[in-house]
């Protein structure tokens, strides 16, 4: 019998040699260790209008401040704060600031629906609310907990009734903040993911996770992702994703990077602050690649600052990284894989080394150092070699702890040798460089943003007139991929493909709306009751449905 004959495990790491992390410090000790070598160089540039600057040390100043606040307004160690903002100065010291004193930032996007948030902010369990006084409003009203009350709300801008402004924390005294023993293995960060199925869930990253996966990136004789005190990185991917939280602001952070904040993207302004900034790094997804290589305005801007492009979050076309490179020639061009879960990081493009290595357009780099790589047959969950497509899985310190409150979950994703399972099916090449070709799991990546079908499916099945959904990815060439589904409809055929539409979209922020809605008889189904996804997604592909 093959299944009991002994099986080798292919590991796969870096060329990278390992190297000593400062994990047991905590996060903000961690990135700022080195602050006194570029204490007065800039660390925060603001985008909008007047072009504010904050060096490191009024940075590290006024987030101990805002600790100091946080504390005042009665968070402890251990509470969660949720981080409701655009990228600003603000989303960074409430970050930093909870580092500090032992809580944990929850962090969730502006254009969120009420109930998307008050789903999160339910889930966390967070004591207080930061966001913008535009925001404001979808806090109100929620059933069972009154704002000013059950929580707070402190906005950046003039704060509406109940809620108190930003200066409450940024005004108190930094030696008001208490001293609390944080441990490697606490929580410091808590983004949503809803991982390889179901909902989104708190994905607890403790400080052990994310110092590990900076180091990973940035630390070392030779960094895997080199930065250096010159340069200026692109801050205009939302905070509130760890790819933007990690590999531009923590990474830059450590490194003693100024980091350049754009509260939203918009191609022109885009344009005209990386000129004015000398902007020399830029973390980017696909579709702002595909402005930058398509848009006519570029052309009309010096771009020549830019040395390093990393693209994430979703695949990358060949064809595009090519119309790139046209444009930018002088840039090194490469792709960093990360999974939420994976703290997030799995594997970065080694062109961007101190001392690079050759890489190969479409690769995804190579497996971060102090990590090792797997990748198995998910059908049998043997190990392959080089070459062999399968699902990809990561261990090492950098990895989430697990899901908040749901052993159940984070049992099926990191298994009890303490691999995570992504979900993404992949091969490793003879040099080393990781292919990603699919993806078994369920979710829809729009521009990068997590779409999470059974969480329209549940809104779905909700609808008096459904009495079955399913949701699918289909290829789009601006997204990647958009949300279409399948509905199954319970009494006679009045319910039209609009008013479907309609009833999600008044639910879902923006990316989550469904593009398509297809009527069909039933769902298909495995004999345990699973979503055949395969089967409608091959459905959509040979275009059997129409
Ligand atoms: C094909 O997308 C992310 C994190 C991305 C990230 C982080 C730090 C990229 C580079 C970096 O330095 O996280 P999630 O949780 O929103 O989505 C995870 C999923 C992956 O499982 C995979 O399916 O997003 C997809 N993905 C990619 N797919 C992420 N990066 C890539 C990629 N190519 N480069």
């Amino acid at each position: 019998n093959q299944n009991h004959a002994p099986q080798t495990t292919h590991i796969f790491k870096s060329k990278l040699p390992e190297i000593p992390i400062s994990n047991h410090l905590p996060l903000h000790g961690y990135c700022f260790e080195n602050l006194s070598q570029f204490a007065h160089r800039p660390c925060l540039i603001l985008g909008a209008a007047a072009s504010k600057t904050y060096t490191y040390a009024q940075t590290h100043l006024i987030s101990r401040k805002v600790a100091a606040g946080f504390s005042n307004l009665g968070i402890r160690k251990g509470d969660v704060v949720m981080i409701l903002l655009q990228n600003s100065a603000e989303f960074v010291f409430s970050f930093l600031a909870a580092s500090m004193i032992g809580a944990v930032a929850t962090t969730a996007n502006p254009f969120y629906t009420a109930a998307e948030i008050f789903k999160q902010f339910t889930a966390s369990n967070a004591k207080l609310i930061i966001t913008q006084a535009m925001y404001v409003d979808k806090l109100r009203h929620h059933d069972g907990t009154a704002l000013g009350e059950d929580f707070k709300v402190v906005t950046v801008d003039d704060p509406p009734e109940n809620c108190l402004h930003f200066s409450v924390l940024s005004d108190a005294n930094e030696n008001d903040a208490p001293e609390v023993e944080i441990r490697p293995d606490d929580a410091v960060a808590m983004p949503f993911s809803s991982g390889t199925t179901g909902l989104p869930k708190g994905v607890v990253l403790t400080h052990k996770s994310l110092t590990t996966s900076v180091a990973q990136q940035v630390d070392g004789e030779n960094p895997n992702l080199y930065l250096t005190t010159e340069d200026v990185l692109l801050c205009v991917l939302p905070l509130f994703h760890i790819f933007s939280l990690n590999s531009v602001l923590l990474c830059a952070l450590r490194a003693g990077s100024a980091v350049l904040l754009m509260h939203k993207f918009e191609i022109g302004t885009l344009l005209e602050l990386i000129q004015r900034h000398r902007v020399s790094v830029a973390m980017v997804v696909p579709p702002l690649v595909l402005a930058l290589a398509k848009n006519p305005m570029v052309a009309d801007f010096d771009l020549s600052s830019i040395r390093l492009v990393l693209s994430g979050a979703a695949p990358l076309g060949k064809e595009l990284e090519e119309a790139l490179r046209n444009r930018i020639p002088q840039a090194v061009l490469g792709q960093g894989y990360g999974m939420t879960e994976a703290g997030p990081v799995l594997s970065m493009c080694l062109g961007f080394a101190k001392q690079p290595f050759p890489i190969k357009s479409g690769s995804c780099g190579t497996v971060v150092r102090n990590a090792e790589l797997k990748v198995v047959d998910p059908e049998t969950g043997r190990s392959l070699g080089y070459n062999q497509p399968g699902e990809i899985c990561i261990r090492g310190e950098q990895i989430m702890k697990g899901y908040l409150n749901d052993e159940v979950a984070t049992a099926s994703t990191i298994d009890a040798e303490g691999w995570l399972h992504t979900g993404d099916v992949g091969y490793v090449d003879d040099d080393d460089e990781i292919f990603i070709v699919d993806r078994v799991k369920e979710l829809i990546k729009y521009k990068g943003f997590q779409v999470p079908p059974a969480e329209l499916e549940g809104l779905l099945v909700s609808h008096p007139s459904i009495a079955d959904a399913a949701v699918v990815p289909q290829k789009d060439v601006a997204a990647g991929e958009v949300p279409v589904a399948f509905v199954v409809r319970s009494n006679g055929f009045d319910l039209t493909e609009e008013a479907v539409k309609e009833f999600i979209a008044k639910q879902v922020v923006f990316y989550k709306r469904l593009h398509k809605v297809y009527f069909v008889h039933a769902i298909p189904k495995s004999p345990s009751g699973k979503i055949l996804r395969k089967d409608l997604r091959a459905k959509l592909e040979t275009g059997a449905i129409q």
